[in-house]
């Protein structure tokens, strides 16, 4: 693993927030392990193995039931090590993909069959070069007859650049981390309000309200983000997604404890409606309907 790579938290805490029967976690992945499933000779930083195992294990710990598994950039476009973990599964996780121009309907047919069910866009500079918007729109429209998702993954300043594009994508569309808000800036903030008036007008859009870890300047438990994921939950309840973001690739100041996250939930999903929402009823919906 890279020098300055941080490892997952070696014990996480017995969260003290009951997850409701069925609960998903729906944004984490797997690293590995190397020595199985090489890394990709193109990755921009090479973690700690964490494979399906260890991932099996802290969903049973936390109280989830199952798991999305999305493919790490790490990984590149291989996605054994999510299939293999996809297989061992028995049925309670799915998976998104990377994949390149040259993916076929064959292909997408293998992955759909063990429970891949979307591909993810990634446009975050630190983690993949650039691909061209028309790749994309034709792994699209491949993707699309199979009834799979897009998962997006941008920074905040990049998204007024990206709208066209998204509004061209002809399946629902998951937005990382709210699009990684500055949350300095405040809720109120033109970029955040571009954020949210854009799942306005847009009802195939959905958010992950995820990684309060990644975006809290002032650590934990991360309160500086709670404005946001509670702004998120209130106004599109069925269309929010939550998840650990386990082994939690590229932190820079500490490993979260993935117990004391869970306890994070209550506090940007207020009622009991909200949280069965977020937890079951819509990854349930988005990753299960078949
Ligand atoms: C995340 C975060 C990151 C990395 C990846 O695929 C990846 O390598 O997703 C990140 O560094 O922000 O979404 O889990």
């Amino acid at each position: 693993m890279d020098a300055n790579w941080i490892p997952f938290h070696p014990n996480p805490k017995k969260p003290a927030f009951v997850l409701p029967p069925g609960a998903v976690d729906a944004h984490c992945h797997v690293f590995g392990p190397a020595a199985e499933f090489p890394y990709a000779p193109e990755r921009k930083y090479t973690p700690c193995d964490a494979g399906k195992d260890k991932l099996f294990a802290l969903r049973d710990y936390l109280g989830f039931t199952r798991n999305v598994i999305v493919q790490a950039t790490c990984h590149g476009k291989d996605n054994r090590a999510v299939v293999d973990a996809l297989k061992a599964a028995n049925g309670l996780a799915r998976g998104v993909a990377t994949v390149g121009p040259g993916i076929t309907e064959a292909d997408i047919a293998e992955m759909d069959a063990v429970g891949m069910r979307g591909v993810r866009f990634n446009f975050v500079k630190r983690l993949v070069d650039s691909t061209p918007k028309e790749v994309f729109i034709g792994i699209a429209e491949k993707i699309a007859k199979f009834d799979w998702h897009i998962v997006v993954y941008f920074e905040a300043q990049d998204l007024e650049e990206l709208i066209p594009f998204l509004k061209e994508l002809p399946t629902t569309i998951v937005v990382d981390h709210m699009g990684r808000p500055d949350v300095t800036k405040g809720i109120y903030h033109p970029d955040f309000r571009r954020f949210i008036s854009l799942m306005d007008e847009m009802p195939n859009l959905w958010s992950k309200v995820t990684c309060p870890e990644r975006l809290s300047l002032s650590g934990p438990p991360y309160d500086d983000v709670i404005p946001f994921c509670q702004a998120i939950v209130e106004r599109f309840p069925d269309r929010v997604l939550w998840g650990t973001d386990w082994p939690h690739p590229n932190m820079t100041t500490h490993a979260p404890d993935d117990g004391a996250l869970v306890d994070y939930i209550p506090k940007i999903a207020r009622t009991q409606e909200q949280q069965r929402k977020l937890l079951v009823d819509n990854p349930m919906r988005l990753y299960w309907a078949r």
